[in-house]
């Protein structure tokens, strides 16, 4: 981790105390952060380079303890930076930004991004579900295959995800191991199942303690719920039912609009 030259955060500190204007409506605590996450976003700062500590800031610019902890912490909640015990805090790793218009799967997504992509399997079991049949469009009596996996990148635990497969369409699904296996690939080169396209939404919320404790983050943290209704290659036939939860300081969704 490249720390910066300490004349880098001196003279950032310099700008920032020309910046701040003590007589806006807006907190400092407020004003400092957006000064930082512009200069991240426009790459005067770059990944991995300290900022200065709650103390530099608190004497470099006269603000109080409070303020410059509140603006970092703000920054680090919002995934711009992070914190290492003991060391500092640092710019984060631009989030990872996912296109909304291609059916993909998690291991091409991060495969096109030179991330090494993984799964470790929580849970796997053959189950009913009224409400995910219900949702798919099927009798309630449907049997899915459910598996529940933690995804990484580089080993990083980025969502949890719980698929939903219709078990008459993939026998012996439960049987396969996926840790750090496609389920696209295995319901394609296993079973020839061809996918067409999917309806996806996405929501905002707060990680619970179970997803806090598997992707590694504070309870409540931002994070994005995504559910995925996964149709085969005629359109019409539903395969997948997925809900994952993505950690929202690690993911931005992208989509195109036209006029
Ligand atoms: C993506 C899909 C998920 C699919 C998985 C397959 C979203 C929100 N979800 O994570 O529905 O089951 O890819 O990935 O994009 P795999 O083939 O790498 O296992």
């Amino acid at each position: 981790m490249a720390a910066s030259h300490p004349h880098a955060v001196d003279a950032l500190l310099e700008g920032l105390g020309r910046e701040l204007d003590r007589a806006s409506p807006l907190p400092l605590y407020y004003q400092i952060k957006e000064l930082l996450r512009e200069r991240i976003e426009r790459g005067e700062l770059r990944p991995h380079e300290r900022l200065p500590s709650e103390n530099e800031l608190e004497r470099a610019l006269g603000v109080s303890r409070m303020t410059a902890r509140r603006a970092l912490a703000e920054l680090e909640t919002e995934g711009y930076v992070y914190r290492e015990q003991g060391r500092g805090t640092f710019v984060a790793e631009p989030k990872l930004r996912q296109s909304l218009l291609r059916l993909t799967s998690f291991t091409e997504d991060m495969r096109a991004r030179g991330l090494r992509p993984g799964a470790r399997v929580l849970d796997v079991r053959v189950m009913r579900d009224e409400r995910v049949a219900a949702r798919m469009g099927l009798e309630p009596e449907e049997a899915f295959v459910r598996v529940r996996r933690v995804r990484l990148a580089d080993g990083q635990p980025l969502a949890l995800e719980t698929a939903y497969v219709r078990a008459a369409l993939c026998p012996g699904l439960e049987a396969e191991d996926l840790t750090d296996r496609s389920l696209y690939q295995t319901l394609r080169e296993r079973y020839k199942l061809q996918l067409g396209r999917a309806e996806q939404t996405l929501e905002a919320g707060a990680a619970t303690e179970f997803e806090a404790q598997v992707l590694r983050i504070p309870v409540g943290q931002p994070v994005l719920l995504i559910e995925r209704l996964t149709f085969l290659g005629d359109g019409r036939t539903p395969i997948e039912f997925v809900r994952s939860v993505y950690r929202g300081d690690r993911y931005k969704f992208v989509v195109e609009l036209r006029r």
